[in-house]
């Protein structure tokens, strides 16, 4: 496989972006090659500037869940774009795509559109602190929520891959007010309700963990959380800004039956675009600029464009429930397989996996929370992705990621990627076995 030209990209890039990269896990640092620069994508494939093509399973990081290119999608931006970019005045889109969504997720009764998941998170923080008079915020562990100042602590995804757990740049008083909680783990976020009585603003969860990996709530666990936070007077943030209309169109709140007062959005709700929202009671959501005192805005929130993208993506999948079945028992194949293979090698590997999204991790502890996830074995994790990447499979280059899958994707594709990685476990264990043997 050639990558000449996306190799003489990179060093091109790395002279005027830090890292060559606009996001640091794009970067492949942790697998130690340099990426593939992409010049397209269709349906469950992208293709690289040498033309290689690849079946995709990082799927923008969430947000091509109808596949590449869809072209109802497709025609409604560029329609869109035909009547103007961008007016910072407002338009019925924006309306329709709200309206979208409060009619069919009851706990969303008014939201507000922004430009990323990180925004999303960043206001519906400051809604929680300004909603109750309080300060504190409770995070877990391995959970990532953007990469605003008071969230950068103990946080998963790109600092879990670059294995910095913070950033530098981020004084003590933006942290000070968040305390860390170990997911799955109730007792530790009753202790921190408990060691800073009546100052927890809200506590913030990814309702399934998919930054450290995915890691999947143990029964009772959001549950639990939606009590505790009820008779503590604390508001229950979920972000949502991959499990939301993925796991079903109401997100992990309709999946898992627990309601939140705020939940965050991004990635689906854009359908490819910069597009993140944050929702909930109208009783909190009024509290936000210009109807009351919490102030938030932004110069391309609502853009007509990305409003075009998003409203076309929900309108086919709030159409197509059926969809959400294809996408589980697509899960099902490709993660099943995969544990089926795990089984019949020995390999010391597990997989979480809920839905279309999944993750492979490289230890054979059962992954529940940050510290079990810390213990896979990156360097094999590194061999692989190359092996995936070279029998045509583009998955996420980190163990610390999920993996995603789309409608596009089909019984064939999943079965290719089931004999590659069959492949590569056999061939894994024997080398273990003649490893084992020389010593
Ligand atoms: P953005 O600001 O990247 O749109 O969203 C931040 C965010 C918030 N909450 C959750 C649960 C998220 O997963 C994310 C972003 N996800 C990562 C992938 N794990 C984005 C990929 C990247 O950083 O390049």
């Amino acid at each position: 496989m050639v990558t000449e030209k996306s190799a003489a990209l990179m060093e091109k890039a790395r002279q005027y972006i830090p890292g060559g990269v606009n996001s640091p896990v794009r970067s492949w640092n942790s697998v130690g090659m340099s990426p593939v620069f992409l010049q397209g994508a269709v349906g469950p494939y992208v293709f690289d500037m040498d033309g290689n093509k690849y079946i995709d399973y990082i799927c923008s990081w969430g947000p091509m869940i109808l596949g590449h290119n869809n072209q109802e999608v497709l025609s409604s931006v560029v329609k869109t774009c035909a009547s103007g970019l961008s007016f910072g005045a407002p338009t019925e889109r924006e309306v329709e795509i709200a309206e979208l969504i409060c009619e069919k997720i009851p706990h969303v009764e008014m939201i507000r559109m922004v430009n990323s998941g990180t925004e999303a998170v960043m206001s519906a923080i400051r809604l929680a602190r300004g909603y109750t008079g309080r300060n504190k915020i409770i995070k877990f562990a391995g959970n990532y929520h953007g990469h605003s100042d008071s969230l950068l602590v103990d946080a998963g995804s790109g600092l879990m891959t670059q294995g910095i757990p913070g950033s530098a740049g981020v004084p003590e008083g933006c942290t000070s007010d968040t305390l860390t909680a170990v997911y799955n783990d109730l007792e530790s976020v009753i202790d921190l309700f408990d060691a800073n009585p009546d100052q927890v603003a809200a506590v913030i969860v990814e309702p399934v963990a998919a930054n450290m990996g995915v890691v999947l709530p143990q029964e009772g666990f959001l549950q639990s959380l939606r009590e505790l936070c009820t008779n503590r007077g604390a508001l229950l943030i979920f972000d949502e800004v991959i499990t939301g209309f993925r796991l079903a169109f109401g997100g992990a709140a309709e999946f898992f039956h627990v309601t939140p007062d705020l939940v965050t959005y991004g990635k689906i709700i854009g359908g490819g675009m910069p597009v993140g929202a944050y929702g909930g009671r109208k009783e909190i959501m009024e509290m936000v600029a210009p109807l009351g005192p919490v102030y938030q805005a932004g110069t391309l929130s609502g853009n007509p464009v990305a409003m075009a993208a998003g409203l076309a993506q929900l309108r086919i999948l709030s159409g197509h429930p059926e969809y959400y079945t294809y996408l589980r028992e697509m899960g099902e194949r490709l993660y099943g397989g995969m544990e089926k293979i795990i089984k019949r090698e020995g390999a010391p590997c597990t997989v979480n996996h809920i839905g279309s999204l999944g993750s492979v991790f490289f230890t054979e502890a059962e992954v529940t929370n940050y510290d079990i996830a810390k213990t896979s074995d990156t360097k094999e994790f590194a061999r692989y992705f190359r092996f995936l990447l070279e029998n045509g499979i583009h998955a996420a280059p980190s163990q610390f990621e999920a993996m995603f899958l789309s409608t596009a994707h089909n019984d064939e594709i999943v079965d290719y990627t089931l004999e590659v990685f069959s492949r590569y476990m056999k061939q894994r264990m024997d080398n273990l076995e003649s490893e084992l043997e020389e010593r």
